[in-house]
């Protein structure tokens, strides 16, 4: 497959400002009539006759122009290349498409008896023939018509402006879409539906009818995501001063997607898992996701939608910067410290070990063969962390929002548009007086930064020094220097007085700073809130370590310390270099910071759980293999796993008093207390500790949770933690879990990712177990995500010995590819890691990508994350 270059961008040489289609649907044939204004680009010199309409897979019957057959066409790899006269044209073509064999998920495609589509990146020439790229915009007009029986509901973007009954139980709809879109926007949806529906009123005073579309046995757990619609719109007329702009907003949920949902003008399409939620089925995290992601896609409609990205180089122009306004909403709604600490966590999980690999590219990618695969956490949530530094530089110690103004200019100056990641940056500069030349730097560098911290007491304050680093990526070495902000505070370990935050800028390799002082003991606390996506190395006292776990004023720092002392201890055991006496003190630290943590009066027990929580181990295998820039220290999983795990039962024995006296504290609160969702989640973090450290007490604990839970978080928590254990509770509580929600497809796939995620010792057999399970199926990508993605990240199964785990992974992405190429490729990176492991398993991980390197007729996606990881 050829490779595509951000630099080869050039502009289409037609528009096309009308396009009109007719859909006669059906789930094994679907016949699509398809209707383009064309006219030659005038911001192009182009005067070659060729029109070239991209499609895959799909076969022209017939080629009308200007109402007449026509014979000067070819097909070109897919394409349809038309030879045209003049210099403007109504083109026709008809193809026939069956939906049903679609198991991609990309173009038309059945799931459930529905018809519903999918269309970004590149999904809609497998619908028709067409210039299928983001900057050719057009307004769309389409008639649907199928079986009133099979399909009562019709959907499509925009507006519906006429219905009507057809011959033989069919009827039809049309539709119309007033503002131009590119053809990633287009969706269509045809099923048995019913509507949850609401109407929101714009602060201009239009009435927004809102439906979420589902089946009718699902239509009792839509009102959480209505209610997130209607808080997501208010939310960006209020902080973003964004308006909607149609009289109609849809929301479809559908059970096969290839991931959570799609932003299509006025037609949303979602993974159910992102819109059904209710106590008993859905969990805490489970209830923030589906606002997360409602609002996600709700904000694309001005970044992504009234403003779309010129190629998909640009993704992170839409994705990066709606991501950052989703964190920015839910940290609103939910709570900024918490928030801010779970999207930390999920950037360390999975963007630093991306940006530490093969797959490493900056947020603005130069090259790629199947675009699909960077839908990444680069583009996405680095993104996200980038604009956040532009918004920090902006609004740091100002009383208005000067971000503000630079985003106000950005989408006055560019809506409907296609543009780049450059005019965004321009916009900002703009609209907020910042000069962000060097800045531009994060987005043509991958990898992440390392900052090596350095202070000596000084004569006017804390002359701290710092150095930083680029590491090199695959076709890039020698980077440049990044401006880099950090708000950073020097609190006095003695007094305990807590300095002032201010926000400093680095720009060079290395420079020094001299930093006020608050007191004799000074403790440097840097890199608050999190202010830009960097590894921060500073050689602190463990004590100091302790003393900004239990007092820093800033809770992101606070979370941080006590992470560093945990990444310092595991990484230093796991590669066996601690004597006795070393281990003993390092979770001596360890359990002091903890301690502070259990008992402090003064924190709530969402953040108390958030704090709890010990360092990832992929976050930890980065620590260990990335903390020697020699690059010859390799993360040893195992060892990793082993030490963590042996961290939580010294904890669970050494504080057993604490524990259980906060257990008791958080036990019983009720469901719809306001103190319910921290205490449900310090409950099952306290059982997962006794799980390590009396296992029998652990399991009855558990049991008593899970035979008392009226919630879904409970329940979950609690097989959790009996998962891990050797215990016959486990089997009967996950035999009554099973009972009770079979048929509910999201809950069963929480069924099968407790098991594949836990702590036992025969994960691997219980997961080949379950893939022969009656519910399980190759078919949904949510089931296959719920086995194998979760036995993926699950380390002490997955880099099992003998490699049978590595073996598991690859024989998947195999079984998965000629069904759905998309999710097969996903399945790629924990084995693209072979690089970072010790070398007996990087050998067996390696020679598992080569075997699937060597199969004939890999995907493009799957061929290409391979080859990548093997280079
Ligand atoms: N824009 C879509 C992602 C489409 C992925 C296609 N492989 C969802 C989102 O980011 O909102
Ligand atoms: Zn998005």
């Amino acid at each position: 497959p050829p490779v595509i270059r951000r630099e080869d961008y050039e502009p289409y040489p037609w528009i096309v400002p009308e396009t009109e289609l007719d859909f006669a649907l059906g789930i094994g044939s679907t016949r699509v009539a398809a209707r383009l204004k064309i006219k030659r680009n005038p911001g192009t010199e182009s005067t070659s006759p060729e029109l070239r309409l991209n499609g895959d897979g799909l076969t022209t019957e017939m080629v009308m122009v200007d109402g007449a057959r026509f014979g000067d066409w070819s097909m070109d790899e897919g394409d349809l290349v038309v030879n045209l006269p003049g210099e403007s044209h109504t083109v026709e073509i008809v193809t026939q498409i069956d939906p049903s064999a679609n198991t991609a998920l990309m173009g038309l495609f059945a799931s459930n008896g529905m018809l519903c589509t999918q269309c970004e990146a590149e999904g809609f020439r497998r619908i028709t023939f067409f210039p299928d790229r983001p900057d050719v915009l057009s307004t769309y007009r389409v008639k649907m018509s199928g079986s009133k029986d099979r399909f009562p509901i019709l959907l499509c973007n925009g507006n519906k402006v006429g219905e009507g009954e057809g011959d033989g139980g069919t009827h039809w709809a049309e539709w119309h879409d007033p503002w131009p879109k590119p053809s990633y926007l287009f969706a269509l949806v045809a099923g048995d539906l019913v509507a949850n529906s609401a109407p929101f009123t714009t602060r201009s005073g239009r009435v927004v009818e809102c439906n979420v579309w589902v089946r009718e046995e699902d239509l009792a757990r839509t009102d959480h995501a209505l209610q997130s619609l209607h808080r997501s719109m208010k939310w960006d007329e209020d902080v973003f001063g964004r308006e909607y702009d149609l009289d109609l907003y849809n929301i479809v949920a559908v059970s096969d997607f290839n991931m959570g949902a799609m932003e299509n003008k006025g037609l949303n399409v979602f993974n159910t898992k992102y819109v059904l939620a209710d106590p008993d089925t859905a969990t805490d995290a489970d209830f923030d996701a589906v606002e997360g992601v409602i609002a996600h896609e709700y904000f694309h409609n001005w970044s992504g939608n009234r403003i779309t990205c010129r190629d998909w180089f640009q993704l992170s122009l839409k994705e990066g910067f709606t991501v950052l306004r989703d964190q920015l909403f839910s940290q609103d709604v939910q709570g900024e410290a918490v928030k801010r600490i779970e999207d930390v966590r999920i950037l360390r999980a999975a963007q630093f070990p991306e940006d530490a690999g093969p797959l490493a590219h900056p947020i603005r990618p130069d090259s790629y063969r199947e675009i699909s695969n960077f839908y990444t956490a680069t583009v996405y949530n680095k993104g996200a962390e980038v604009i956040r530094m532009m918004r920090t530089l902006a609004n740091f110690g100002g009383q208005v929002d000067n971000f503000r103004k630079g985003t106000d200019l950005y989408f006055d100056r560019h809506d409907g548009e296609a543009a780049t990641c450059e005019d965004f940056i321009t916009a900002i500069e703009d609209g907020t007086g910042l000069e962000l030349a060097q800045f531009r730097r994060w987005y043509r560098q991958a990898g992440t930064p390392r900052i090596a911290v350095r202070q000596t007491l000084g004569d006017d304050g804390l002359d701290v020094t710092f150095r930083q680093t680029v590491p090199d990526t695959p076709g890039q070495r020698n980077k440049g220097a990044m401006h880099i902000p950090l708000r950073v505070a020097v609190h006095c370990r003695e007094t305990g007085a807590l300095g002032a935050e201010q926000l400093i800028e680095l720009r060079q390799d290395e420079q020094t700073i001299t930093l006020p002082l608050s007191g004799p003991f000074p403790v440097l606390s840097i890199n608050r809130g999190f202010t830009a996506p960097v590894i921060i190395e500073r050689e602190l006292d463990s004590a100091d370590l302790v003393f900004l776990a239990a007092k820093d004023d800033d809770p992101f720092a606070r979370y941080e310390a006590l992470q560093d002392l945990a990444v310092r201890h595991l990484v230093a055991a796991a590669s066996q270099q601690l004597d006795q006496a070393g281990r003993a003190e390092g979770k001596r630290l360890v359990c002091d910071a903890f301690r502070s943590i259990l008992t402090d009066p003064e924190l709530d027990h969402s953040m108390r759980g958030e704090l709890m929580m010990l360092p990832s181990e992929t976050y930890l295998f980065e620590a260990m293999a990335g903390s020697d820039p020699a690059g010859i220290r390799k993360a040893e999983p195992l060892e990793i796993h082993k030490e963590r795990e042996q961290l939580k039962t010294v904890i669970g024995v050494t504080l057993k008093r604490e524990l259980e006296g906060l257990y008791a504290q958080v036990a019983d609160v009720p469901y719809d207390d306001p103190a319910g969702r921290g205490a449900r989640k310090v409950k099952t973090q306290i059982a997962a500790l006794f799980a390590a450290s009396d296992p029998e007490r652990a399991a009855i604990m558990a049991s008593r949770q899970f035979d008392q839970a009226d919630n879904m978080t409970d329940r979950q928590g609690a097989l959790m933690v009996l998962c891990g254990l050797k215990h016959p509770a486990r089997d009967e509580r996950l035999q009554a879990f099973y009972d009770r929600y079979q048929g509910n497809a999201l809950v069963i796939d929480k069924w099968f990712t407790l098991q594949a995620l836990s702590l036992h010792p025969d994960v691997l057999s219980h997961v080949k177990a379950l893939a022969e399970h009656p519910d399980f199926t190759m078919k949904n990508p949510n089931r296959v995500r719920s086995l194998y993605m979760a036995f993926a990240g699950n380390a002490h199964a997955f880099h099992a010995q003998d490699g049978s785990g590595y073996r598991m992974i690859a024989d998947v992405i195999l079984a998965l590819d000629p069904i759905n190429p998309q999710t097969a490729a996903r399945f790629v990176s924990p084995l693209g890691r072979w690089r970072r492991i010790e070398s007996v398993k990087a050998g067996l991980m390696k020679a598992e990508l080569e075997r699937i390197a060597g199969t004939e007729g890999l995907s493009r996606d799957t061929f290409e994350q391979v080859s990548r990881s093997l280079d």
